[in-house]
């Protein structure tokens, strides 16, 4: 009926106009525990009502924040991080579109309380999509979009009752509209001879199911009033040794007074310097190398940064690289860097995107077992824990935002432009320190010959230069060389194709003269580097056939061994990488095309390896053994 479809786009405005009142990011550094800083991670259950009234907007209508959920109505228990779509047998939660609440309370230590120089911070690391955050009832922060980090502080407000447990709600909308990113759409139903009343759907334009919910750890952190709010570093070399300029961002006093001291692996000092910026100097650098690259991959530094007034100290890893492309080649460290790798999704069974770290290290021991030196973030930002793993490992990162599936002209308009640099702001906030990150990607086969997408890539992709000017920017292009309107811009082209699948299905044989056109093509065009940022072809586990059928163990080889050929004549010239599409089978949407999901993993969803893990490890090990070093055996054992 009309007045719930009028009550839904209410609750959509009330999103834009939240939007303009978010609270400004400040620095996001990952919260670490250290002498002067505390943290309590908030991870575990907490109740959880959504909210079902055709509007959607009984909880704000009934202020549900300003009590415990479980006394304005029913809750059930839903675990912090993860998805709440799968953790229940309700197919309308399964579901949902609008508004989910969440609350819990918590035990503050009475010294956080009692010691007005310390700063309480809430930090939320990621929630799907527009969150709305209360402590006590008083609201504190809005955040739009998933994916990435916001926090505020809350220590004046838990001081104001200091005997009272601390209330945590956070409500939290999934609803896309043609300005969020990924855009989507909500379409109403109005013909009550198929639909029932109120009848609403969300549509989307991206092939991975719409998670929703608190993805990534909520916690509390404390800080000294004076502290280190941000860092920046810069990193090159020049024979053997290393430069890291630094810059220091201290809130709370004019006073920058701080000391930064370098310390290697066995915590010997290497450089120091005082003030706010400055230049550290390291001799005999240990390089920061990618897996299989170097004997030694994934050296990381520690950056202790000091203030002196209020002794804040945060310590930053720091991995000591550079990178660069000239118009054949990907460099890291002046090197040539060939990508292979993966595409992944934060995707699993039962948690959905929520964060696992079970299954994260899985995943790396994955990697590792493949042969792989990279992957892409598709289609959004992973989780910073994810990225920290990469520093260490060596694991090279292109690093996406959520800009997926912008296939509607209207998503090129002014808004959503402002809130994809927004959405760049913050992503380059958050993971400029990472050595493994070595290029943005601003989206994902966006809709990149429409008339206004040649001035909307432009601004996206020199605001992201501006704000990062060491590392190349890309978007992921699927479309014809002489259409797309954003090659232009970007420093390194990367297409995705599906020859043999989407075109020409069950005909494995175009695919060497179709593949070899695509890459003359946009070499001819742009002569600038490229990466296949995607392949592949679906297989249901256990299905065989030969020769080789559509979604048979056999097709998905013989498509990757064709694919690989080429490759090989072609990274002889410009071609820097191969990024197998997926690591592992992942939820999508339902529909005819998709069986329980997208198969095109190498790996199942469960992680377990089908027939063309086998072609892609012995390549991707034979690669290494080409253009890097292999490790030696006895550090993993694995590999015996
Ligand atoms: C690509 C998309 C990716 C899809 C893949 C597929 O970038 O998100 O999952 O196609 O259809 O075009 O498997």
């Amino acid at each position: 009926d009309t007045g719930s479809k009028l009550a839904l786009f209410g609750v959509l405005l009330l999103c834009a106009a939240r939007d303009g009142a978010s609270v400004p990011q400040r620095g996001m550094l990952f919260p670490r525990e250290s002498a002067s800083r505390e943290l309590k991670e908030l991870s575990g259950l907490w109740d959880f009502r959504a909210d079902q009234s055709p509007g959607r907007s009984l909880g704000f209508d009934s202020a549900w924040y300003k009590s415990r959920l479980a006394e304005t109505g029913p809750v059930i228990d839903m675990p912090v991080p993860a998805s709440y779509n799968d953790i229940t047998q309700d197919p309308k939660l399964r579901d949902f579109i609008g508004w989910v609440w969440y609350d819990r309370e918590v035990v503050v230590p009475a010294r956080w309380v009692a010691d007005k120089g310390t700063r309480v911070v809430l930090r939320v690391g990621s929630a799907h999509y527009y969150s709305v955050v209360w402590v006590n009832g008083v609201k504190v922060m809005e955040h739009n979009g998933g994916h990435l980090p916001f926090e505020a502080e809350i220590g004046d407000i838990i001081r104001e009752n200091p005997q009272a447990p601390c209330r945590i709600t956070i409500a939290v909308n999934n609803t896309l509209t043609l300005e969020t990113l990924p855009p989507g759409s909500i379409q109403h139903m109005d013909d009550t001879s198929k639909y029932p009343n109120g009848y609403f759907v969300q549509n989307t334009n991206f092939d991975f199911f719409n998670y929703a919910g608190i993805h990534r750890p909520v916690l509390l952190y404390t800080t000294p009033k004076v502290y280190v709010d941000d860092i920046t570093v810069v990193t090159d070399f020049s024979d053997n040794t290393g430069l890291v300029s630094y810059k220091v961002s201290v809130l709370g006093a004019s006073t920058t007074n701080v000391k930064v001291t370098l310390t290697d692996k066995h915590g010997r000092c290497v450089a120091s310097s005082s003030g706010p910026s400055g230049v550290l100097k390291v001799t005999d650098v240990n390089l920061w190398w990618p897996y299989l690259m170097h004997d030694n991959p994934g050296y990381l530094y520690s950056m202790e940064v000091r203030h002196h007034g209020t002794r804040d100290i945060y310590t930053l890893p720091v991995g000591i690289r550079t990178v660069r492309v000239t118009s054949t080649q990907f460099l890291i460290n002046n090197k040539p860097f060939y990508f292979h790798g993966v595409n992944k999704h934060e995707d699993s069974d039962i948690r959905g995107k929520g964060l696992d770290w079970p299954l994260i290290v899985k995943d790396f021991n994955l990697l590792k077992w493949l042969g792989a030196n990279s992957f892409r973030t598709s289609h959004y930002p992973y989780a910073e824990e994810i990225l920290q793993m990469c520093d260490r490992h060596g694991i090279v990162v292109i690093d996406e935002c959520p800009g997926v599936g912008i296939k509607d002209i209207r998503s090129f308009g002014n808004a959503s432009l402002a809130h994809h640099l927004d959405v760049m702001d913050e992503l380059v906030n958050r993971d400029k320190n990472h050595p493994s990150v070595v290029m943005w990607s601003v989206a994902n086969e966006p809709a990149a010959e429409m008339p206004p997408a040649g001035f909307y890539f432009k601004m996206l992709i020199s605001h992201t230069k501006a704000l990062d000017p060491t590392r190349p920017v890309t978007f992921i292009t699927d479309s014809n060389y002489a259409r797309d309107k954003g090659a232009p811009y970007v420093d390194v082209i990367c297409v995705n194709s599906y020859f043999s699948w989407y075109h020409d299905p069950g005909h494995v044989e175009v695919i060497p003269i179709q593949l070899t056109n695509q890459f003359e093509n946009w070499y001819g065009k742009y002569q600038k580097p490229i990466i296949q940022s995607e392949y592949g072809a679906d297989v249901v586990p256990g299905l065989h056939s030969d020769p080789p059928m559509m979604f048979t163990e056999e097709y998905q080889k013989i498509v990757l061994q064709s694919y690989h050929k080429v490759f090989d004549q072609k990274r002889k010239e410009y071609v820097v990488g191969e990024l197998i599409w997926n690591f592992a089978d992942f939820m999508t949407a339902q529909g005819v095309t998709r069986v329980v999901g997208n198969k095109k993993g190498i790996f199942s969803r469960q992680r377990q390896p089908k027939a063309g893990a086998f072609i892609l490890k012995d390549r991707y090990w034979r690669l290494a053994n080409e253009t890097g070093r292999l490790p030696p055996w006895n550090k993993y054992p694995c590999l015996l």
